[in-house]
């Protein structure tokens, strides 16, 4: 049972699309890092069509026609030529993504990745929901966006137990974001329950505590 909807709050953390600081919630923010490029994993609440990162990731369908939960949104806030640019697009396949401007939203780039729908878990959706993450990271560099808002791909409508998919997303981030040279990572957590499991994997260790 979801408690706390926050869905009409501005994020509570993370750049806002004024620009200004947000308070940090919750545990410390995870960073890794190679030695030269150091990044942070956030936890943050909010709606991510409010962030201004240079990216942020829609959880879209193989059409990239849009759809319902934060792909409607995405589309809403970002006004028709997001669709149009879409069209352009000829679909995804399930477990990539690809880039559009992000048009009227604060963001300058969306990602639109293609999670997996849930079948049980014996259908390769582990590795399907992995490979969007590693594919938007890979945009990011791409496109040098160094910071990248994620929601939590195929956890809604295509129904990924929550817990699940908010490990594989951290555990592909920690491997994937700092070779792509990006600086900042969110996850943008959409309801309370959410927000409390990317807490505590963001505390756990990462890789840099872990040399
Ligand atoms: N900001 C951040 N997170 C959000 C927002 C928002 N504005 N709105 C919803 N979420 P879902 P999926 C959360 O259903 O499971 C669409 O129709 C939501 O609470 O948006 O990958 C597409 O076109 C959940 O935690 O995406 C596809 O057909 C997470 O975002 C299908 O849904 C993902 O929920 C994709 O389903």
């Amino acid at each position: 049972m979801k408690t706390g909807s926050v869905s009409n709050q501005k994020p509570t953390m993370g750049r806002c699309e004024n620009g200004a600081a947000r308070d940090m919630i919750g545990a410390r923010p995870g960073k890794i890092g190679d030695g030269r490029t150091m990044t942070e994993l956030r936890a943050v609440s909010g709606d991510i069509t409010r962030l201004a990162a240079d990216a942020i990731v829609n959880a879209a369908n193989t059409s990239l026609l849009g759809g319902g939960g934060v792909d409607g949104a995405i589309h809403r806030a970002a006004g028709p030529e997001l669709l149009a640019a879409c069209r352009k697009l000829n679909g995804c396949e399930t477990g990539y993504a690809k880039a559009t401007p992000g048009f009227r939203l604060p963001a300058k780039w969306v990602f639109h990745a293609v999670g997996p729908v849930w079948r049980g878990g014996g259908h390769n959706e582990d590795q399907l929901l992995a490979s969007c993450y590693r594919r938007c990271l890979e945009l990011a560099r791409e496109h040098q966006a160094r910071s990248i808002a994620f929601p939590a791909i195929s956890t809604g409508i295509y129904g990924f137990p929550a817990r699940r998919a908010a490990e594989i997303a951290v555990g592909a981030v920690r491997a994937s974001a700092t070779p792509n040279g990006v600086e900042e990572v969110d996850f943008v957590c959409f309801d309370s329950d959410t927000l409390l499991i990317y807490e505590e994997l963001l505390a756990g260790p990462g890789e840099s505590d872990r040399q």
